[in-house]
């Protein structure tokens, strides 16, 4: 079978790669000339473990190919990203909307290979009604039979930056046609290569559990983040809190941190407020509660480097969670460039996954604790897991993600 990938990125690469590495033949496109070549050549431009032997193996086998423009296939999956639009009026409801235009872009120039007998798949994260509303409405304005004989479906991604060739795999999928039979063409598809439970749903619904499950995470996190907010105040320690208060057989909060990065947990909350306004108002204040964390990070930074003369300052990790290199919308990034374009103290930062940023000079995790007088932890990565507060002396420590012991 032939299958045309549109969108490289975390999610297109490691869904290209996997399938061309079990017999399909594939063809991945991008929109970045540098993308394509570096998959050409068999190498890889994000991180994440075993991604690129993966594309290695997939581009040697000669099951996977990239270039600019897409081809005849038996199957189109579309996995380009759904942001937010950067100019949005004034008087918008939440101040927040998606930006479709990738995925229409994408349908778009897929449209003149589409051909009868042919099953394209939305799996960017979008708002309810998009599969239908833009995809299978734009093929349809081309001419193309849709529901007919040209399949239309929605399969959310759902795997976990870090654990993402498991997890395409491993987990559970909900796939969502336009009308039955795209359903069933496309949970054939999904059984042919996924090990966890594949189940049938309408497009829609399959939309909606999609933001669902980001937005309960989001208003879980909020919560834990009110929680160490309103435990500093009477100066209790909120993990401690949060330990013993999930030993009672229903109860279980999340971690608190620095606040909620990435690009899906941030942002589809947002795909929910903004169609259903009037009726989202919790969905919607967790969002700001988030939000407000990292502030709250910065305020307390600034009131210790108040006590020193000149302060230096130990920020320990820039990424937007554990354990991968990933910078986008990650609040230690925010607090540290903040606390940088304030010129609060002297900073030593260090992100141990990369290994230079061109905004910021990188140090070792050693020097930084060496040199500091406070130290500001941001991440949970491994290697800021084995610190002990007592080898830590007099510095002060800001640990936001309560790993310090
Ligand atoms: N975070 C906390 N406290 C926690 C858990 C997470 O502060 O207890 C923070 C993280 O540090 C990070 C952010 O939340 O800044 C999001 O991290 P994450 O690991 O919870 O999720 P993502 O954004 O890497 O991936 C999520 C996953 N969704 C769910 O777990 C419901 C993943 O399965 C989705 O595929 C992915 O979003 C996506 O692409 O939508």
């Amino acid at each position: 079978k032939k299958i045309c990938v549109m969108g490289l990125g975390y999610i297109g690469l490691p869904t290209a790669s996997l399938l061309g590495t079990k017999g399909y033949e594939v063809h991945g496109v991008d929109v970045s000339q540098d993308v394509v070549d570096t998959i050409n050549d068999g190498r890889i431009h994000i991180v994440e473990p075993d991604l690129d032997i993966m594309v290695k193996s997939a581009v040697q086998a000669g099951n996977l190919t990239a270039s600019l423009e897409p081809c005849e296939a038996d199957i189109f999956v579309i996995a380009v990203p759904t942001p937010f639009k950067q100019s949005v009026a004034a008087d918008h409801v939440s101040g927040k909307q998606p930006d479709l235009s990738y995925i229409e872009q994408a349908t778009e120039k897929i449209s003149p290979f589409v051909k009868p007998g042919n099953l394209v798949i939305l799996e960017s994260t979008s708002p309810v009604g998009t599969t239908d509303e833009v995809v299978a409405t734009l093929l349809k304005k081309n001419g193309h039979s849709v529901g007919e004989d040209v399949f239309v479906a929605h399969c959310p991604e759902r795997v976990l930056p870090g654990r993402i060739l498991i997890e395409l795999v491993e987990n559970d999928r909900v796939v969502g046609g336009i009308n039955e039979v795209s359903t069933q063409v496309a949970v054939e598809f999904y059984e042919e290569f996924v090990r966890g439970d594949v189940l049938a749903t309408t497009a829609k619904t399959a939309e909606m559990v999609k933001l669902t499950e980001n937005s309960s995470r989001d208003v879980q996190i909020a919560f834990a983040n009110e929680l160490s907010m309103i435990c500093e105040t009477e100066s209790i320690n909120t993990w401690e809190v949060i330990e013993l208060a999930n030993r009672h057989p229903r109860v279980n909060i999340l971690n608190p941190g620095p606040g909620v990065g990435g690009h899906c947990i941030a942002v589809d909350p947002w795909f929910i407020v903004d169609r259903s306004p009037s009726i989202s108002p919790l969905i919607r204040t967790a969002r700001e509660v988030n939000d407000t964390k990292p502030q709250w990070v910065i305020e307390r930074v600034k009131k210790c480097a108040d006590k020193f003369k000149n302060p230096v300052i130990a920020c320990l990790g820039l990424a937007f969670k554990a354990d991968v290199d990933d910078l986008r919308e990650s609040p230690a990034f925010d607090i540290v460039k903040q606390l940088q374009e304030e010129a609060i103290g002297e900073l030593l930062i260090c992100e141990p996954n990369l290994k230079s940023h061109k905004e910021f000079d990188l140090v070792s995790v050693e020097e930084a604790i060496d040199k500091a007088d406070i130290i500001m932890l941001l991440v949970d990565h491994k290697k800021f897991k084995n610190f002990k507060a007592v080898e830590l002396g007099e510095k002060i420590v800001i640990d936001t993600r309560g790993v310090i012991k």
